[in-house]
């Protein structure tokens, strides 16, 4: 029997992967027309939802036969996008169809080199973690490394499930797209998940494993939701590599294309508005640079991959948002006396389960204070879930995950979710998706001190709640002072979308809810 290498050709339907929490979201962009020829990993289409917006890669190489998406549809996961012509190598034996038809449904054992995905407009990120080591059996979409560029650190998933042969990087490489990161044994059978092959082909002879298109859109995500300032995604990559060489941040270009998106022209009419400005444009002013050794020893401590993360985060909502924050003091006599009850019984509820429940209380009946502004700034996207973000005080620096839905779970559910993502947060094993899809946050440092303290808002949030340590005080009550438990809150919030009466009435509100909790424990 002899066997030969032939070139075939297939249409493919290229389906919309996975794309995370995501359900219909509308497509914003067509990158690519009939008749194309478009490679593997090629932008085929731009997707935004009300938090990002995200190109959607092809995860084979073709023709683009047709396109099955317009502008303005909304689609979900699985929705055909458009079809590709696709040329593919395939080795078969000629003299033998039925061993053809065998070797399309037997599987075979074959080692398949993972190599680094398009991971957007990066190149030479550095490897800062291996999690995979020789012999482990991972499972498809396990993470293999992370990556970690200026702006974003992202974990590379294997795009398919086998044994771990041989790693060819080291801690501190430098990687682009399509370096070798290791060698899987693999028994899959060649298939990558979302393609939906319309002819069955003849055993595959990858020559690259498939590209983890999932993972890259999930990366994406995260990086426009946690690191970039939401405008900063709003534009081809080729406009991003643009700015980044200029040294221009795209969150300060106004963009005139559809939905904001920052286009050629915007982007360069913006650098000659600064050059003819005085070259200054409007930055703050650098404060100085110091010396420190000449006064005294000192030591220098590298910021943690969390504190420049966190730290960039909160430089940005702290310059774009115009803060208020309000105090007040609540009465938690009869919360402190039903806590103890229950510590009594051994159930050990801390106050801030109690304030979360009560936050959504109050959140119900002043739904502004679950909003986020939308891109243009003109109108609030109020959010009928009732998520909190739970600030956490990590030894690698500051974490936000959320709990979700609240409102629905009770005070020890709450309590048991809580000691598991702080366990989590502290062990570094947060996902991205558990840090997502907060409404409002909270702060807590009521079980460390201090009597108040001014919280940033989370943006894009519109309001955060800082909780300090009660303590025992004399309040008048129109006779005497009597001993009084009391709750330090400081409400910080957005004034472009919060007048100073609401944020007064809002504080109120959770005011009266914590200082009688029988609405909270119904
Ligand atoms: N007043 C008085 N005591 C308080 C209190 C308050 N407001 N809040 C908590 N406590 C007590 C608790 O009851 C507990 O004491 P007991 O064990 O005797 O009951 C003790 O303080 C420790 O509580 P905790 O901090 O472990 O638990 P928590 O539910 O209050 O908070 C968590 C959980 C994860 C939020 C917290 O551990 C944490 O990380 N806090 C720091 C948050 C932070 O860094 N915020 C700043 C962000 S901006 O940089």
């Amino acid at each position: 029997m002899s066997s030969e290498i032939y070139i075939m050709s297939a249409i493919k339907n290229i389906e919309l992967p996975d794309i995370g929490d995501f359900d219909e979201v509308e497509v914003i962009e067509i990158l690519v027309n009939v008749g194309d020829t478009i490679e593997v990993d090629d932008s085929i289409i731009t997707l935004e939802s009300d938090k990002a917006s995200m190109e959607i890669p092809t995860p084979s190489a073709g023709v683009v036969s047709s396109i099955s998406v317009n502008i303005g549809d909304k689609i979900k996961q699985g929705d055909v996008v458009i079809a590709i012509e696709s040329a593919e190598e395939n080795a078969t034996d000629n003299n033998s169809a039925a061993a053809e038809i065998d070797a399309t449904t037997e599987s075979s054992t074959q080692i398949m080199p993972v190599i680094v995905p398009d991971i957007g407009d990066f190149d030479e990120v550095e490897v800062i973690e291996i999690l995979a080591n020789v012999g482990d059996e991972l499972s498809e979409e396990d993470s293999i490394i992370t990556l970690e560029s200026d702006k974003a650190s992202m974990e590379i998933p294997t795009p398919v499930a086998g044994k771990v042969v041989e790693i060819n990087i080291a801690l501190g490489d430098k990687l682009s797209l399509g370096d070798l990161i290791l060698n899987i044994e693999t028994t899959n059978s060649g298939s990558v998940a979302i393609e939906t092959p319309i002819e069955t082909t003849p055993v595959q002879t990858p020559v690259t494993a498939p590209t983890p298109a999932v993972k890259k859109v999930e990366t994406a995500l995260d990086q426009s939701i946690s690191t970039l300032p939401k405008g900063e995604s709003h534009a081809s990559p080729s406009i991003r590599k643009l700015a980044r060489e200029l040294g221009v941040d795209l969150s300060t270009v106004s963009g005139t294309g559809p939905k904001g998106r920052v286009l050629d022209e915007d982007l360069k009419s913006h650098v000659k508005q600064i050059i003819t400005s005085g070259g200054t444009g409007a930055g703050l002013p650098k404060t100085p640079v110091i010396d420190f050794s000449k006064f005294g020893d000192t030591e220098t401590l590298a910021l943690s991959r969390i504190n420049k993360l966190s730290g960039k985060h909160l430089t940005a909502c702290w310059l774009n948002i115009p803060h208020v924050t309000q105090f007040d003091e609540v009465n938690i006599d009869q919360m402190e006396s039903f806590r103890q009850e229950q510590k009594a019984k051994g159930v050990k509820l801390t106050p801030l389960v109690f304030i979360m429940k009560a936050v959504v209380q109050a959140l119900k009946n002043h739904p502004r204070f679950n909003a986020s502004l939308d891109e243009s700034g003109e109108n609030l996207i109020i959010k009928k879930y009732f998520n909190l973000g739970i600030a956490m005080d990590t030894p690698n620096g500051l974490v936000v995950p959320v709990i979700k839905d609240v409102g629905g779970k009770s005070l020890t559910d709450l309590a048991t979710e809580l000691a598991q993502t702080s366990a989590k947060a502290r062990d570094g094993k947060l996902k991205p998706a558990d840090m997502q899809g907060a409404g409002f946050t909270i702060s807590s440092l009521g079980g460390i001190g201090g009597t108040q303290f001014t919280p940033i808002v989370n943006s894009p949030e519109v309001a955060i709640l800082g909780v300090s340590k009660s303590q025992m005080k004399p309040i008048w009550d129109g006779k005497n002072f009597i001993p009084t438990l009391t709750l330090p809150l400081a409400l910080s919030y957005d004034h472009r979308v919060i007048d100073g009466a609401q944020g007064g009435r809002f504080m109120a509100d959770l005011n009266s809810i914590l200082s009688d909790i029988r609405e909270i424990l119904l």
